[in-house]
């Protein structure tokens, strides 16, 4: 990879307004927030990418971004590998987020959203561009030529709105929307271990510049179609339990038997985490190529990411995932031994404890 640009270092960050409250990375004088500022102070086109299959973070961080980069008078093009999931079609500038496999044309940047590698993306043609990585995954890696990640964010949309606050953009209503929708669906709706004090004061914010909430969770849970909970049926007969660890899954067949999409597997195994005394839990699809998407979500200090690192994937310590190859029977059998031997060998901290009983 090529070194960092010249001007990247020679420009001082921007100070928040006096008075307001903003976390210390924004002061700090180096490091890769004040040099990703200066890409964007410098350049004049930008691309905007995430993860493939995106989700409300990687959507309302693009779009918010996409918004700033807007403001300060500069052009950004969204892309992503995937079309907009229907839950996230409400967000303002949706239809600007272009779908395509390859990326063609000249940028000053590319700024990649929630990844931890160019291939999370499932894009190519980045890896000729100047790579800008902003990410807060415990798996997050510094694959760019400039990495920003921050475990302690709840959202990247945290982290695009410290950029913005330093950017001196105005947070409008339709930018408040998109990152409100960031942290809402990060934190698994203010429930994941990721929420602080901080987390609702983002969300505050995002309501006082315009966000509406109830509409924003609306659209976004309670607004599936009918295949969507058909399908969550179908998973939910497949039950199981074992102690504290639960399983269920959903073969490609089922899918096309109750016209339901990929995208439509989103979520159900959160379903299965409500569970009392049940700590970890893995859903697995069927994908058309014949490969075993695999979603892993924990409670409380059962760190699911790890386990999702040893298998290929990636993610946070209550959510996380990987993809296999093979049938569904051998993808269980992997990750079971995996989530067995992490239980058994689990320590709680005092929080979990008093929850275990
Ligand atoms: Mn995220």
């Amino acid at each position: 990879m090529s070194s960092l640009p010249q001007k990247a270092e020679s420009c001082p960050p921007a100070l928040p307004p006096q008075g307001e409250v903003v976390r210390a990375p924004v002061f700090s004088a180096s490091g890769p927030f004040a040099a990703i500022l200066d890409v964007l102070k410098h350049g004049e086109r930008f691309l905007v990418c995430s993860h493939v299959r995106p989700d409300g973070d990687s959507l309302g961080s693009m779009l918010a971004l996409g918004m700033v980069i807007q403001q300060m008078g500069k052009h950004a093009d969204l892309v992503s590998a995937n079309r907009i999931p229907l839950q996230y079609r409400h967000l303002p500038g949706s239809d600007s987020i272009r779908t395509a496999s390859h990326i063609q044309g000249a940028y000053d940047a590319a700024v990649i959203l929630e990844c931890d590698s160019i291939k999370r993306t499932h894009l190519q043609g980045l890896s000729d561009l100047f790579l800008v990585n902003v990410d807060h995954h415990l798996t997050g890696r510094p694959f760019a030529h400039l990495n920003w990640i921050d475990y302690e964010a709840a959202s990247v949309g945290e982290m695009v709105y410290r950029l913005a606050q330093a950017a001196g953009a105005r947070i409008t209503p339709e930018i408040a929307e998109c990152l409100y929708t960031t942290v809402l669906t990060d934190t698994g709706g203010f429930c994941y271990g990721n929420v602080r004090a901080s987390t609702f004061a983002m969300a505050r914010e995002m309501v006082e510049a315009g966000a509406d909430p109830t509409a924003i969770a609306h659209a976004i849970y309670f607004s599936s179609p009918i295949s969507k909970l058909l399908l969550l049926g179908t998973a939910l007969r497949r039950l199981k339990r074992e102690g504290r660890v639960a399983w269920l899954w959903v073969t490609h067949q089922d899918m096309q038997r109750t016209c339901s999409t990929e995208e439509d597997c989103e979520g159900i195994v959160n379903v299965a985490l409500s569970m009392a005394q049940v700590d970890a839990v893995v859903f697995l699809s069927e994908l058309s190529d014949g490969r075993v998407r695999m979603s892993l979500r924990s409670k409380g200090d059962f760190d699911v990411a790890a386990i999702a690192q040893r298998l290929g994937g990636g993610g946070h310590q209550n959510a996380a995932g990987c993809t296999l190859q093979g049938a569904i029977p051998q993808a269980l059998k992997e990750v079971l031994t995996e989530l067995r031997g992490a239980i058994a060998e689990w320590n709680p901290g005092p929080a979990h404890r008093s929850r275990l009983k």
